[in-house]
């Protein structure tokens, strides 16, 4: 189940803003706690004059499960504009993906270049 770790969304409305309030010498404070949301990065794919469409169709399929025609719409578009997001991921993820392209490319021997970047 998601947010079971997180800080209770509901809770007493009377101090609706989050914590509670806490009686310190008449003065009332309140703690706000942060709700965890780890950051995310793009993983970017760039374009080349060499690495065939159809490689990075299949990348795109294997790689980031995307489906045959979604696939086909992302490499277009970083064949057009010079670059593309394939995915985005937490950070362990989004760095196994980026090996996961790069090892495949160089397998192949294909130039392809890959990044992440933070959301
Ligand atoms: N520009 C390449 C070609 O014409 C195709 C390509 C698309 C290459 C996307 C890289 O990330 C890429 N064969």
């Amino acid at each position: 189940m998601a947010n079971e770790s997180l800080v209770p969304r509901g809770g007493d409305p009377s101090h609706a803003q989050g914590g509670d309030p806490r009686r310190e010498g008449g003065v009332a404070t309140q703690t706000r706690q942060r709700v965890a949301r780890p950051p995310r990065y793009k993983v970017v794919l760039y374009n080349d004059d060499y690495t065939p469409m159809g490689f990075v169709i299949s990348i795109l399929e294997r790689v980031f499960g995307k489906g045959p025609s979604e696939a086909t719409r992302i490499m277009l578009a970083i064949h057009n504009t010079g670059l593309g997001i394939a995915g985005v991921y937490v950070l362990d993820v989004a760095e196994t993906k980026l090996v996961q392209v790069h090892k495949a490319a160089e397998q192949q021997g294909f130039p392809l270049r890959a990044g992440l970047e933070k959301e």
